[in-house]
């Protein structure tokens, strides 16, 4: 094994300033800026091309669910020339987009595809990791920047069975990339999160048959997508673009629009109705996150936004049944603690003949045979194809699944199985040198990801800088900075309902997986200050040698 623990190197390792592991939107940006600073970048990719969610999630209807002016990268080679064509864009206008990037940018001469890193250890010595991957490549970076993404590592189900499948099975983020001909198929999905919607309204009108095995209702909200014109889009490029992404940084999830300081309660009950016939019609979810400063911290203020919800959906539900399976009377959950998605015709599918609904919490699944699915009621539900759209081992589970260790040669698996800590969410104690923008207790999934990687990829860009300006090799927070982070974020978090419901946000979502708050939620401006205000003190919460 060539890898090296404790400074027995093999120097014909190759030696370069940063290694980026990602080739999503976290380490496209970071090689642009690392680049653009000087430095010498590698990109290490494990997919076949860039675009990182982007590249991988290629199953039926995948799309984005922010505005097309705020996902997207800010640099202005990018924006002045680029036109989208939709108000959300599909997973194809992203592909597009990133060989639009990579041909404006220069970037896939650095970047390396197929080579997933498997292990990455810290050389005490020497203060440079030595990365080695699936592929047989090992090199020796001063830094790592592990832009591996909060959505990378998929969750499959534990159903047994699930491999005696005899049909085409797929989770919906290793879909094959020539696609899956669905038409006049049995189609059936497990999981109703945002990538089961997606899929499951694009199945359910060209399937033969679907079957919809859901856990929990989605809380979905309409998207109202619509076609852009290329006159809108000019318009916006000669004076909006730059203040848009001036914008994100100054809300508190890197859209448009911040929080009002208002209370629910604070409208009669027909000024809110129409306050939220209003927001309703906007389209999307975001809108929701800041009509409000008490939906999210207010059970009862929350439950208001719930009923209008229900009333809105049971609107579009034809039978009595599948009304009170997608729209119950008791919300699953407060509204929005999970991430509701947006949909596009997602109730209708379910007023279609060839559609069935299981509810696995009155009627589980017993089983996956080869010819199915097995639920409790004894039926098997033969099928031709079986999406797994169960999620992911979120924020956490791309980064804990490398053999990475740091300074005394610890794994940063058996370190956060403790207890997730990070300082800034950009970097963890005892693990010198690395860095990982759009990860564990940073904005992540409370930030769009272009938003996020920016601003994190900038303070990581000016930190490197910084080190090479006063020579140093070794960066390393303190354990008493980490502590306080950990302790500011769980406070924060405390205050709000989202651990209400079991979800990817805190890893409730994984069987066995520490139920905590794997992201910031104190809202971007605040997460800017403190990352700006360590910086501009020379690095505070920060030892460096
Ligand atoms: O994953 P999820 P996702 N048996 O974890 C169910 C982004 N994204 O891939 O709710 C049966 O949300 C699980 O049930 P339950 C977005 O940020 C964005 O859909 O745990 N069911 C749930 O219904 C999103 O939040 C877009 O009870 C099982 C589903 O599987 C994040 O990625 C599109 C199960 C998983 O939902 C993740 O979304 C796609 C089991 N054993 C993704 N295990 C856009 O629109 C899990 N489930 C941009």
């Amino acid at each position: 094994h060539p890898m090296s623990v404790n400074g027995n190197s093999t120097q014909q390792e190759p030696e370069f300033d940063v290694l980026v592991v990602g080739a999503g939107f976290g380490g496209t940006y970071q090689l642009y800026k690392l680049r653009e600073a000087g430095f010498s970048v590698k990109v290490f990719e494990a997919g076949s091309n860039m675009g990182g969610t982007w590249h991988w999630n290629c199953y039926p209807g995948a799309r984005v669910d922010s505005d097309f002016s705020i996902y997207q990268l800010s640099i202005d080679e990018l924006w002045k020339e680029w036109e989208w064509t939709e108000r959300f864009p599909g997973r194809q206008e992203l592909v597009d987009y990133f060989a639009y990037v990579d041909k404006k940018l220069d970037l896939k001469r650095d970047m390396s595809f197929h080579t997933r890193v498997t292990a990455a250890h810290f050389d005490t010595p020497t203060d440079r990791w030595v990365v080695s991957t699936q592929n047989g490549r090992t090199v020796r970076p001063r830094f790592l920047v592990l832009c591996t993404g909060f959505a990378s590592k998929p969750l499959f189900p534990g159903y047994k069975g699930l491999d005696a499948f005899q049909g085409i099975i797929h989770h919906t983020a290793q879909w094959p990339q020539g696609g899956v001909d669905l038409a006049g198929k049995r189609v059936g999905v497990i999981g109703t999160g945002a990538s089961g919607v997606q899929v499951i309204q694009e199945t359910g009108p060209l399937a033969a048959h679907l079957t919809v095995f859901q856990r929990t209702p989605n809380l979905a909200l309409p998207m109202f997508q619509h076609k852009l014109d290329g006159a809108m889009q000019t318009r916006m490029k000669s004076e909006l673009y730059p203040i848009l992404f001036r914008r994100r940084e100054q809300t508190f999830a890197g859209f448009h629009f911040d929080v009002v300081r208002r209370s629910v309660f604070d409208l009669t009950p027909e000024e809110r109705y129409l306050a939220f016939e209003d927001l309703w019609a906007r389209g999307g979810f975001h809108y929701w996150l800041g009509a409000y400063q008490d939906i999210f911290t207010d059970e009862k203020a929350n439950a208001e936004v719930y009923a209008f919800w229900r009333k809105k959906v049971l609107e579009r539900l034809r039978d009595p049944e599948m009304q009170r399976k997608l729209a119950p009377e008791t919300a699953p959950h407060p509204f929005g603690v999970k991430r509701p998605c947006l949909e596009q015709q997602y109730w209708e599918v379910y007023n279609q003949p060839n559609v069935e609904l299981v509810d696995l919490q009155r009627n589980p699944i017993l089983e996956v045979t080869p010819k199915g699915v097995m639920t409790q009621d004894g039926v098997e539900h033969e099928l031709d194809v079986l999406v797994l759209a169960t999620g992911f081992d979120a924020v956490t589970g791309s980064i804990t699944d490398i053999d990475l260790r740091g300074i005394d040669g610890a794994l940063i698996r058996d370190k956060w199985s403790k207890g997730l800590s990070t300082y800034l969410g950009l970097t963890s104690a005892g693990y010198p040198n690395m860095f990982f923008p759009y990860g564990p207790q940073g904005p992540t999934a409370f930030c769009n990801g272009p938003t996020c990687v920016e601003i994190q990829g900038d303070w990581i860009v000016d930190c490197i800088a910084y080190m090479r300006e006063h020579k140093h090799t070794r960066i390393d927070p303190t354990q008493a900075a980490e502590d306080a982070w950990v302790a500011r974020l769980n406070e924060i978090f405390s205050t709000g309902l989202w651990d209400r419901a079991k979800s990817w946000y805190t890893g409730a979502n994984v069987p066995g997986k520490r139920v905590e708050s794997l992201n910031f939620t104190g809202g971007l401006p605040l997460y800017i200050r403190l990352c700006r205000e360590s910086a501009e003190g020379g690095y505070t919460g920060f030892a460096f040698s």
